[in-house]
C-alpha cells in the first residue's frame, strides 16, 4: 500500500450514478446530449435489424389470439377485475399514446418510451408496470418481431376487440428505444403533481398553459381527475380537458368520444390507503425488480388493487363495449363524495344495488359506480353534453367516432401512412396523416437540372428555398419536410420565416419547370437546392456531386389540414440566422431544438450552419455570421475565421456581436450568439476545429453534402 493512500480500498472512481454529472457545474451549457440519444451503443439489436422486415415474419393472427386469451387469464400477483384485464390494457395504450403533444410532436406511443423514466414512474402511470408484466410472456414469445411499442398499442386494440368494439385498424411500425428520451421537456417542477399554477399564467384561462406542455400537473397525462388542483368543479375541469386534448390534436367530438369510450370499460382503483403504497418503479429498492407501487394490502382479490385512489367503475358492465357510460352519466343525478382513499369523486344518488356494477372480485355483490370530475365535465359542459346526446342517440355513430379517434390517438405520432405496416392498416386516407400522393420517378433529372440552372435564380435563392421546404421536418411525430411541397400551400407560403416574396418569385419559376418536365414541384424544389449547392461547391474549388432521389409527390390543399400545420411554423431558424422576435429562449437553444427534431448530430448541425452561412442563405440576406469575403462559395471560412485569434469578439447592446480585427480594432463581421456558440461551447468548438483544419477542406464539403441530403430526405419514408 502506498503511504498516504488511506481510505476505502474499493475502486469507485467511475461516476456510476445520476446524481453527479461532470457538467453539473455549468447548468446553462447547451445539452448537446439530446442529439446523441438511442445510438448504436444503446441498441442491442443486430446492426442489420430492420423492424419492417422483422414484422413480416410475425404470425400476426397468433399474436392477436394470444393477446385476447391473456385478457382473461388471471394472475394472482395482480388479479383481474371481473376476470378481465381489458381496462388495464386500454389504459396502458392510452397513457403511452397520450403523452403526445402537437406543439413539438414529442411524446406518444411510437418508441416504447413508457418502459423508461420518467414515464414508467409518473404518478399517473401507476400500475401500468403490472400491465407490461402481464404482456411480457407475449413479448418473450414473439421477440424481436414484436416491439414493445407495437405490442402495447396492439394490446389496447385486442382488449377492445375482446370486449365487443370493432377497432378501426392497426399499423405496426413503432421501433423501440433502449433508454430514456433525454430531449423531452415535461415541465420545470421538481415535485410530482405540483400545483397547476406553476405552468399557467392564469389557471382560469386554460389556454395559458405553458407551451408545449399538455398536462395540468407534472407527472400526469392530462387533467387532474379530482378537478383543478384537486378541487371538484366539472365546468372548470371541462375547460382544462378541452385545452389539454386540443394540445394533442383532438377536437371536442374526439375528446368526448375518447373519454366516454375509454371509461366504458374498466374501473378506478382506490380501495386502500395511498400512504401505504410503495415507491414507483424507478425509485424501488433492487429486490422489488422495478415492480412498483407495492401495496401491503394486496391480496389475490382484485378489489384490493390500488392505483389512483379513486374507486369504482363507470358502467354496469365494465368488461363490455356498450352504451352503459351514458346510461349512468345521464340516467342518474350525481353528488360529490370521497373514495375510501379520500379522493374526490362523484356518486349516483339513490342507486339500488341491483343497478350497480358487480364487485370486481365478488359477483354476488354490487359496487357503487363513480364519475370523476372529468367525466362530470362531459355532462356539465354544454358542448360536450350536446356531443354526448348525439352519441347516446346513435350507438353506431359513437362506436365509429370512438374507433377513429382511438386510431388517431394511437397512430398520430407515427407520421404518414407509409410508416404503417401489417394486414390491418386501414386503406382510408385520414387528413391528420398529412397525406402525400406518390410522385413520379420517371423523368429526366438532368434536363430538370439544366432548366433550373438556366432560370436566372441565384444559388442562394435555390438553396434557401429548398432548405425552407425541408426544415419543417420533425422526427418526433414525423411531420413536415419537403415531400408534398406544402411550402407552396397556405399556411406555409405565407409564413414570415419563408420570406413570402422571395418564395413566390422562386416558385413562380420552379413550378412551370415541374409542369414541363413531369417532375413534382417537391422534387424540383429539392433539385433546385442541389443545383445551387453544386454551383457553390464548384465556386469553392471542389467537385462533389449532391445525391438526389426522385419520387416526391405534391399534396393538394384538400389533403392539408391547414390548422394543424401552424405548429410547424418556424419562429426561429439558427441555420438561416433568424428569429421572428426576441424570445426568452436563446437563439442557440432554439437551433439545438430544431437540430434535434431534424435528427442531426452535433457535427451535422455544425457543418450545416458553417456551410449555410458562407453560402449567403441567411434570412433577409443578413450578414450575421457570414465570416467570409467570398460569399456563395462553399468553403470552410466560417470555421477558419471563428477560430482565428486574429479577431476579438464583442457584445453589442442589441444582443448581437461583432468580430473585430484584434490589431486595428476595425469591425470585420457581425455575429449572433447562434454563430459564436460554435466557438464558445467546448463541444461545438471541437467540431468547428475539425472543419477549420487545413486538411479537412474537402471533408467539410462531403460532410456538408451528406448532412444536407439527410435533411432533404428526412421525410422519404417511401425509400425503405
Ligand atoms: Fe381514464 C381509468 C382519469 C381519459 C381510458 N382514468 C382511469 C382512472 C382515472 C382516469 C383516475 C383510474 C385509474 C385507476 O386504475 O385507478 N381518464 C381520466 C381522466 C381523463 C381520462 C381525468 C381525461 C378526461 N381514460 C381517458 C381516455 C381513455 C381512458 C381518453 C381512453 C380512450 N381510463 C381509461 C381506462 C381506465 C381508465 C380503460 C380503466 C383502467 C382499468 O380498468 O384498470
Amino acid at each position: 500500500k502506498f503511504p498516504g493512500l488511506g481510505g476505502c480500498p474499493v475502486n469507485h472512481g467511475g461516476n456510476t450514478s445520476m446524481d453527479k454529472p461532470v457538467t453539473k457545474w455549468w447548468p446553462n451549457a447547451l445539452n448537446l446530449d439530446i442529439l446523441h440519444q438511442h445510438g448504436a451503443r444503446t441498441n442491442p439489436m443486430d446492426t442489420d435489424y430492420n423492424h419492417r422486415d422483422a414484422v413480416k415474419g410475425l404470425d400476426y393472427d397468433a399474436v392477436k389470439e394470444d393477446l385476447k386469451a391473456l385478457m382473461t387469464e388471471n394472475q394472482d400477483w395482480w388479479p383481474a377485475d371481473w376476470g378481465h384485464y381489458g381496462g388495464l390494457m386500454i389504459r396502458l395504450a392510452w397513457h403511452s399514446a397520450g403523452s403526445y403533444r402537437l406543439q413539438d410532436g414529442r411524446g406518444g406511443a411510437g418508441s416504447g418510451n413508457i418502459r423508461f423514466a420518467p414515464l414508467n414512474s409518473w404518478p399517473d402511470n401507476a400500475s401500468l408496470d403490472k400491465a407490461r408484466r402481464l404482456l411480457w410472456p407475449v413479448k418473450k414469445k414473439y421477440g424481436n418481431a414484436l416491439s414493445w411499442a407495437d405490442l402495447i398499442i396492439l394490446a389496447g386494440n385486442m382488449a377492445y376487440e375482446s370486449m365487443g368494439l370493432k377497432t378501426f385498424g392497426f399499423g405496426f411500425g413503432r421501433e423501440d428505444i433502449w433508454g430514456p428520451e433525454t430531449d423531452v421537456y415535461w415541465g420545470s417542477e421538481n415535485e410530482w403533481l405540483a400545483p397547476s399554477e406553476n405552468r399557467y399564467d392564469d389557471l382560469d384561462n386554460a389556454s395559458t398553459l405553458e407551451n408545449p406542455l399538455s398536462a395540468v400537473h407534472m407527472g400526469l397525462i392530462y387533467v387532474n381527475p379530482e378537478g383543478v388542483n384537486g378541487n371538484p368543479d366539472p365546468a372548470r375541469t371541462a375547460q382544462h380537458v378541452r385545452e389539454t386534448f386540443a394540445r394533442m390534436a383532438m377536437n371536442d367530438e374526439e375528446t368526448a368520444a375518447l373519454t366516454c369510450g375509454g371509461h366504458t370499460v374498466g374501473k378506478a382503483h382506490g380501495g386502500g390507503d395511498h400512504a401505504n403504497i410503495g415507491a414507483e418503479p424507478e425509485g424501488c429498492p433492487v429486490h422489488m425488480q422495478g415492480f412498483g407501487w407495492a401495496n401491503p394490502a394486496q391480496s389475490d382479490k382484485a378489489s384490493d388493487n390500488f392505483t389512483s385512489g379513486i374507486e369504482g367503475a363507470w358502467t354496469k358492465n365494465p368488461t363490455q363495449w356498450d352504451m352503459g357510460y351514458f346510461d349512468y352519466l345521464f340516467g342518474w343525478e350525481w353528488e360529490l363524495t370521497k373514495s375510501p382513499a379520500g379522493a374526490n369523486q362523484w356518486k349516483p344518488i339513490d342507486m339500488p344495488e341491483s343497478e350497480m356494477p358487480r364487485d370486481p372480485s365478488d359477483p354476488t355483490k354490487g359496487q357503487m359506480p363513480m364519475m370523476t370530475d372529468a367525466d362530470m365535465a362531459m355532462r356539465v359542459d354544454p358542448i360536450y353534453n350536446e356531443i354526448c346526446q348525439k352519441f347516446r342517440a346513435d350507438p353506431e355513430y359513437f362506436a365509429d367516432t370512438f374507433a377513429r379517434a382511438w386510431f388517431k390517438l394511437t397512430h398520430r405520432d407515427m407520421g404518414p401512412k407509409a410508416n404503417y405496416y401489417g394486414p390491418d392498416v386501414p386503406s382510408e386516407d385520414l387528413i391528420w396523416q398529412d397525406v402525400v400522393p406518390a410522385g413520379n420517378t420517371d423523368y429526366d433529372v438532368a434536363a430538370v437540372k439544366a432548366k433550373i440552372a438556366d432560370s436566372g435564380l441565384t444559388s442562394a435563392e435555390l438553396i434557401a428555398t429548398a432548405w425552407d421546404s425541408a426544415r419543417t421536418f420533425r422526427g418526433s411525430d414525423k411531420r413536415g419536410g419537403a415531400n408534398g411541397a406544402r411550402i407552396r400551400l397556405a399556411p406555409q407560403k405565407d409564413w414570415v420565416g419563408n420570406e413570402p416574396e422571395r418564395l413566390a418569385k422562386v416558385l413562380g419559376i420552379l413550378e412551370p419547370i415541374a409542369a414541363e418536365t413531369g417532375a413534382s414541384v417537391a422534387d424540383v424544389i429539392v433539385l433546385a437546392g442541389n443545383v445551387g449547392l453544386e454551383q457553390a461547391i464548384k465556386a469553392g474549388g471542389h467537385s462533389v456531386e449532391v445525391p438526389f432521389t426522385p419520387g416526391r409527390g405534391d399534396a393538394t390543399a384538400e389533403q392539408t389540414d391547414a390548422d394543424s400545420f401552424s405548429v410547424l411554423e418556424p419562429v426561429a431558424d439558427g441555420f438561416r440566422n433568424w428569429q421572428k422576435e426576441a424570445y426568452a429562449v436563446s437563439a442557440e437553444e432554439m437551433m439545438l431544438d430544431r437540430a434535434q427534431l431534424l435528427g442531426l448530430t452535433a457535427a451535422e448541425m455544425t457543418v450545416l450552419v458553417g456551410g449555410l452561412r458562407v453560402l449567403g442563405t441567411n434570412y433577409g440576406d443578413s450578414s450575421y455570421g457570414v465570416f467570409t469575403d467570398n460569399v456563395g462559395a462553399l468553403t470552410t471560412d466560417f470555421f477558419v475565421n471563428l477560430t482565428d485569434m486574429a479577431y476579438s469578439w464583442h457584445p453589442l447592446d442589441d444582443g448581437t456581436y461583432e468580430l473585430r480585427d484584434r490589431a486595428t480594432g476595425d469591425v470585420k463581421w457581425p455575429a449572433t450568439s447562434a454563430d459564436l456558440v460554435f466557438g464558445s461551447n467546448s463541444i461545438l468548438r471541437a467540431y468547428a476545429e475539425v472543419y477549420a483544419q487545413d486538411d479537412n477542406k474537402e471533408k467539410f464539403v462531403r460532410d456538408f453534402v451528406a448532412a444536407w441530403t439527410k435533411v432533404m430526405e428526412a421525410d422519404r419514408f417511401d425509400l425503405v
